[in-house]
């Protein structure tokens, strides 16, 4: 299961939101207090990063936990892609 930390508010989080609709994906949302971030902060902060931002996303199949809306956008889709050919039949 996909988890999508996120601010209802935030257009960055709406992109993610989008793809994961678009995508047909099972997924969660997590709305986060964006003073504190506590539910962010059990993830440990990527060390390229300086603070915990949304949309992040954490995905149990794989462990992984990505923040930021473009490194998310591209790691779904690549899910996607896999995703795609795991089921493809070939001819
Ligand atoms: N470049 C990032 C920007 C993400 C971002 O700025 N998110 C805001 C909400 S719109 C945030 O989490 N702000 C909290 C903070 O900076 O402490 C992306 O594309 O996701």
């Amino acid at each position: 299961m996909i988890t999508l930390y996120e601010l209802h508010w935030s257009h960055y989080c709406e992109k993610i939101r989008l793809t994961l609709h678009y995508m047909g994906l099972e997924w969660r949302m997590v709305g986060i207090d964006a003073f504190s971030k506590r539910q962010l902060r059990e993830h440990p902060l990527p060390s390229y990063l300086p603070s915990h931002t949304v949309p992040a996303i954490h995905d149990a199949r794989t462990g992984r936990f990505v923040m930021d809306s473009t490194p998310n956008f591209v790691s779904l889709r690549s899910r996607k892609v896999r995703q795609y050919l795991a089921t493809a039949s070939v001819r």
